[in-house]
């Protein structure tokens, strides 16, 4: 356990490790490989998840936690993904968890040298989950490379907040994790942008969400299932028959077990 050295002593985090038997809220890490996800994992809770090019990945989701202000949060490092669509074991750990383990927040992390690539992520994250904030990172990078970002102007297109940040050296963390607070908190609104299609398109959403909530009452996200129904995704529509969709939904509530290390492949 330890201080983060960079933070303003108005704002206090305290890294609590593994730590996370009591926490307040929980808040998940997702975004494009080698954004700098687990760099700012391991400087908010004080573990060492991997960092770095190498073809090393992390293929579970990694847990650690945080204090900030009295409040507890429990912090899930995600797997880097493009896309929430595809098929790939690391991506549908990502998606499982961001539309089914119902986190307070989603920090979406972003190469600030690539932005747009990145926002791919960052619109499907927002159809599915109305919390989220935008790390726009590895900023000391887009400087040397001479570009800029204009956060502003990216959150109002958004309709999310965005935060710059350095995680290497800790900049802009003590900002984020106060963002998160408020956006957890209500203090801070979020409309997201989404893809709203006709009123023919919104309908048959609307009415095929209610028949996948009988089908499968209690999942969260039944609207971005009708979606993925109506762009006719056979895996989402398998999973759904089979009653697969509701015990993942079921899972995703569980912690992942302290005993089990998070499973690194190396050469992949
Ligand atoms: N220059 C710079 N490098 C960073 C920053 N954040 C992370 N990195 C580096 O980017 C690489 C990928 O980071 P990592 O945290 O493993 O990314 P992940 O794949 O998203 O978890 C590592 O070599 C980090 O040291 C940053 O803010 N600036
Ligand atoms: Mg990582």
């Amino acid at each position: 356990m330890g201080d983060c050295g960079s933070c303003p002593s108005k704002i206090a985090l305290t890294q609590m490790g593994l730590d996370i038997s009591r926490w307040n809220h929980v808040v998940a890490l997702a975004g494009n490989p080698n954004t700098g996800k687990s760099t700012v994992f391991n400087a908010l809770t004080g573990l060492r998840q991997h960092t770095g090019n190498w073809p090393g990945k992390t293929v579970t989701r990694a847990e650690g936690g945080y204090r900030l202000g009295g409040k507890r949060f429990k912090l899930v490092d995600l797997p880097g993904t493009y896309s929430l669509l595809s098929a790939s074991q690391d991506e549908q750990i990502a998606r499982d968890f961001l539309l089914f383990g119902r986190p307070d927040c989603t920090i979406v992390v972003v190469d600030a040298t690539c932005l747009e690539r990145n926002l791919n992520l960052v619109l499907q994250v927002l159809e599915i989950t109305d919390k989220v904030v935008v790390c726009v990172n590895l900023i000391d990078e887009a400087k040397r490379k001479g570009i800029e970002v204009d956060r502003r102007t990216l959150a109002r297109d958004l309709g999310v907040p965005a935060v710059l940040t350095a995680a290497r050296r800790s900049e802009g963390l003590s900002e984020l994790i106060s963002t998160v607070a408020d956006v957890v908190g209500g203090e801070i609104a979020t409309s997201p942008h989404r893809v709203r299609g006709d009123g023919a398109i919104r309908q048959a959403v609307d009415e095929l969400a209610e028949l996948v909530e009988e089908a499968a009452p209690g999942l969260p996200n039944a609207r971005w299932v009708a979606m993925r129904l109506l762009d006719g995704d056979h895996r989402v529509r398998q999973a759904l028959l089979s009653g697969e969709l509701s015990q993942t939904a079921a899972r995703q509530q569980e912690p992942v077990r302290k005993e089990q290390p998070p499973v690194v492949l190396q050469g992949v």
